[in-house]
């Protein structure tokens, strides 16, 4: 002790790195030289704005539906990989996001999972998604559930290419380490039908929900809900752009809920939509939900930090956590959105400045 150097002297930093030197192989390392980068004071990330116009995706999707069958495919999907994140398959630091084709008379074979997803139409009229066995018809921006460990399979029965937007929660349960995944037993490619299309539409969907305990009951009670069609939502916005000023920072919007906890519809991940008049533009916002976004009806700006992008419909992109969002809308400019903004308001974490 009596002869150690002055802490901050040349000498002691010379023994601090002869000291790191030896400890490295044991796997210690000094929290000291890199607790500024771990707890920092506002959020870091390597997430970068991006946009990607759908016309180019699409072409490309569908040169891939011409070299690869859905069922060899298991899914055939583009993923939407953030160029900040190479090699991640994320396009935020929880969430990924992928193109998929179903062609007229395919199937998607299936299987269940750990992870969440959510289906967002963006062209076509009339392939399912199953989820235990119910179809849901899908039409254009219907939003579709598949939350985790419930049986999905796809089919196209329509006469036309079917292309959605598959949002999941793969990097949030890949950093739990938490992925399990099956197929249906003895390569059965469709659950057997459980319940008409429609079903829990009917009986979940109207602020209506059977008799807990009979036969009635028949989705699980913590998610009844898996079909939010686009008519329905967008008859809402409409009617509340008729009778109200547009929030300042959003727009009129209006977030899908689970009808069993009044939550957002899965554990992991919330969905919105909003609707801006033309002419309208946000003040700036930024919240720690890093969001993707699909443009659903109209063209407009949007400003994230120091990017600038222009919208054209059906155009997808993503804002980073923490960056300023402006949004501009030449005409009435419509968005569907998702985040992780479920799992940190669960985790105490959520966060949002408004300028
Ligand atoms: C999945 O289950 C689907 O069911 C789509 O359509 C994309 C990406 C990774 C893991 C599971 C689907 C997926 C996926």
């Amino acid at each position: 002790m009596t002869d150690a150097p002055a802490p901050g002297s040349n000498e002691a930093r010379s023994l601090l790195q002869a000291l790191y030197k030896e400890m490295a192989p044991q796997h210690l390392f000094p929290l000291w030289e890199v607790l500024h980068a771990l707890v920092t004071p506002k959020p870091t990330s390597p997430v970068q704005p991006h946009l990607w116009q759908y016309d180019a995706a699409r072409a490309h999707l569908l040169r891939a539906g011409d070299l690869i069958s859905a069922e060899q495919a298991e899914r055939r999907v583009l993923i939407l990989e953030n160029p900040g994140m190479p090699g991640s398959s994320a396009v935020t630091t929880s969430l990924y996001a992928g193109l998929q084709l179903i062609l007229p008379g395919e199937v998607a074979p299936c299987h269940r999972h750990t992870q969440c997803a959510l289906r967002f139409v963006m062209e076509g009229d009339g392939a399912f998604t199953a989820l235990d066995g119910e179809k849901a018809i899908m039409r254009p921006f219907d939003l579709v559930l598949t939350p985790n460990w419930q049986w999905h399979d796809h089919g196209n029965t329509s006469g036309q290419p079917m292309i959605w937007l598959d949002g999941l929660d793969i990097p949030t349960v890949r950093f739990y380490a938490a992925s399990f995944a099956e197929r249906l037993p003895d390569g059965a490619m469709a659950h057997p039908e459980t319940a008409p299309a429609g079903d829990t539409l009917a009986r979940y969907g109207r602020n209506l929900r059977p008799f807990a305990g009979t036969t009635a009951a028949r989705r699980p009670s913590r998610l009844p809900l898996f079909h939010y069609p686009y008519a329905e939502w967008r008859e809402s916005l409409a009617a509340m752009a008729r009778g109200a000023d547009p929030d300042p920072h959003l727009g009129h919007a209006l977030e899908f809920v689970n009808p069993a906890d009044g939550g957002p519809v899965m554990p992991t991940i919330a969905a919105h939509v909003r609707l801006l008049p033309k002419g309208f533009a946000t003040r700036p916002r930024r919240a720690t939900d890093a969001t993707v976004f699909v443009v659903v009806e109209g063209e407009g700006r949007a400003r994230i930090g120091d990017r600038e992008m222009t919208l054209a419909p059906r155009d997808l992109f993503v804002v980073p956590s923490w960056e300023s969002l402006t949004l501009e809308a030449a005409g009435d400019l419509v968005l569907f959105g998702y985040s992780d903004a479920a799992a940190q308001q669960k985790l105490g974490l959520w966060r949002e400045a408004r300028e």
